[in-house]
């Protein structure tokens, strides 16, 4: 995170359509009431609420029994292309709060049209249990939240949502951290594109330290702009029960931190996402709290107040 920037815009994304079940379209609101402005302000940022994004549903978009609620998502994905873009024009950090991990088809191409007028190129840390590479084919669900990645790297053109222009990300540039759960078709999918894929096994083996030096290296010396997306189920369950997917052997909340802390010291994050929390199903918004913790550690936050930390 550059501290030359120090200016940062909360784009409110209330967007559970994509997830198939409800209460993460809460998790704008827990995530304010956890802080998250207050921590980028105590940091020296200058912070900008744009509020929540409530557009309309894109009746252009016809509904597709294998793409839920398309005409809802892809409405989503138009106003977050565009808010994301506009305030990283204006020279801030966009943070999304999420809101499902559907969000990311919006952001992550705003950022890309956005690296394009840079004439840079545009990397991806995905922090994730899940590789969210489905298409609508592919996915056993049919739930949008799995399949953000193949869309924005151009490997799912489900309906003309975004323009058929739209610069997509190279698979090359997407760093995924923390897999473990993928479906059997998506597997083969994210072998044959190119994605740079870290399981827990990676993270168990090489350690997290040796990871994000390497993430870190390659972005840097393609001086590349960097988007985070945190997907809450990256962290064990443990750490952060808020979250509709729950996959065991989760990031200990010590190597979302270190990662958080590199990140920060790395001066690349051009954006960010926080995504998939479900309020409903979090215990007294412990999980919205780690959210926003590890989102301060990302912009420079060097101690610690858990108030748990002391016991
Ligand atoms: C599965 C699917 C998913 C998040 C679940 C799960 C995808 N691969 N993503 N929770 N964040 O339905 O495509
Ligand atoms: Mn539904
Ligand atoms: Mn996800
Ligand atoms: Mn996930």
């Amino acid at each position: 995170m550059s501290d030359k920037t120090k200016a940062a815009t909360l784009i409110g994304v209330p967007l559970e359509e994509g997830s198939g079940r409800g209460g993460c379209a809460m998790g704008p609101a827990a995530l304010r009431i956890a802080g998250i402005g207050q921590a980028l302000g105590e940091l020296g940022y200058r912070v900008a609420d744009v509020g929540d994004l409530r557009p309309a549903s894109a009746s252009d978009l016809g509904e597709n029994p294998k793409a839920h609620h398309l005409p809802v998502v892809g409405a989503f994905a138009r106003a977050i292309e565009q808010a994301t873009y506009r305030a990283a024009n204006e020279g801030t950090i966009p943070v999304l709060l999420g809101g499902d991990h559907s969000l990311s088809m919006g952001s992550v191409s705003g950022m890309a049209r956005h690296a394009k007028d840079l004439d840079r190129p545009l990397f991806v840390l995905w922090l994730d249990a899940h590789a969210d590479f489905n298409t609508p084919a592919s996915s056993p669900s049919g739930n949008i939240h799995g399949m953000p990645v193949a869309y924005y790297c151009g490997k799912a053109e489900f309906a003309p949502i975004l323009p058929a222009n739209r610069p997509f990300v190279d698979p090359r540039h997407v760093y995924q951290v923390g897999i473990r759960s993928v479906d059997e078709q998506e597997r083969l999918a994210i072998a044959e594109s190119g994605v740079n894929v870290f399981d827990m096994r990676a993270i168990d083996e090489e350690g997290m330290g040796a990871i994000m030096r390497r993430i870190i290296a390659d972005v840097s010396s393609a001086n590349g702009l960097l988007h985070v997306s945190l997907d809450v189920d990256f962290l064990d369950p443990d750490v952060a029960p808020g979250v509709g997917t729950t996959v065991p052997g989760g990031a200990t909340f010590r190597e979302a931190h270190l990662i958080m802390e590199m990140l920060h010291d790395s001066g690349l994050v051009s954006s960010l996402d926080l995504v998939e929390l479900n309020p409903f199903l979090d215990d007294r918004g412990k999980s919205a709290r780690v959210i926003v913790e590890l989102a301060a550690s990302l912009f420079g936050r060097r101690i610690l107040d858990r108030p748990t930390r002391a016991a």
